[in-house]
């Protein structure tokens, strides 16, 4: 392949040119920890809860794959709009989040169990090391926006997080951005 610009616009997230994946409330059910204020939200519209937009790389060793992602303001029940978190599959393998627009919280865990939460806003640089598993949530009013720069090889596993859930919820309680234990943890 040879070298080429993809152009990011900052204040909307558009990556261009890019390949588009969408989620929506019922993509990101299973993750919530409030079920069924989701399924009352999927019931009234399913909204749109994320977008990330994808450069094309190729996911082969040596190359860095990159791509913007857009939480959209809101909540499923008091929990704010989240992605649905992952491990790499290719385990060992580190990622960076650079926040361009929003406010946010990006929640990892390590394979033994350190968590750890940083925040996310303008010009923020977020390091996620090998072997941690990451979720980021909008916990402002106007999208989070940030960019995303991985090995292409790294491919993502969902089902652990899906199952496990995270120690900590981040949740909004009188007002204010709350970190809460998360009843619903399960260990394996
Ligand atoms: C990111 C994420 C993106 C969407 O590019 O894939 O923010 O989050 P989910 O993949 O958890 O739905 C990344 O971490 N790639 O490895
Ligand atoms: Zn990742």
């Amino acid at each position: 392949m040879k070298p080429y610009n993809v152009v990011i616009d900052f204040y909307t997230g558009d990556l261009r040119p890019g390949k588009k994946i969408l989620r929506r409330v019922s993509d990101i059910k299973k993750m919530c920890y409030d079920e069924k204020a989701a399924e009352e939200l999927i019931q009234n519209g399913d909204p749109l809860v994320y977008e990330a937009i994808y450069a094309d790389v190729p996911e082969e060793e040596g190359q860095l794959g990159h791509c913007t992602t857009i939480i959209y303001p809101g909540k499923v029940g008091k929990e704010y709009f989240l992605t649905k978190g992952h491990y790499h599959a290719k385990t060992g393998t580190a990622e960076i989040y650079f926040c361009l627009c929003g406010q946010g919280r990006l929640i990892m865990e390590s394979m033994d169990g350190d968590c750890e939460i940083l925040e996310m806003f303008p010009s923020s640089a977020s390091y996620i090391p090998p072997f941690w598993s990451h979720r980021t949530m909008n916990t402002g009013t106007e999208p989070l926006i940030f960019y995303c720069i991985f090995p292409a090889e790294a491919g993502h596993d969902y089902s652990t997080i899906e199952e496990k859930g995270y120690p900590k919820l981040i949740v909004e309680e009188n007002g204010e951005v709350t970190i809460i234990d998360n009843p619903k943890r399960r260990n394996r």
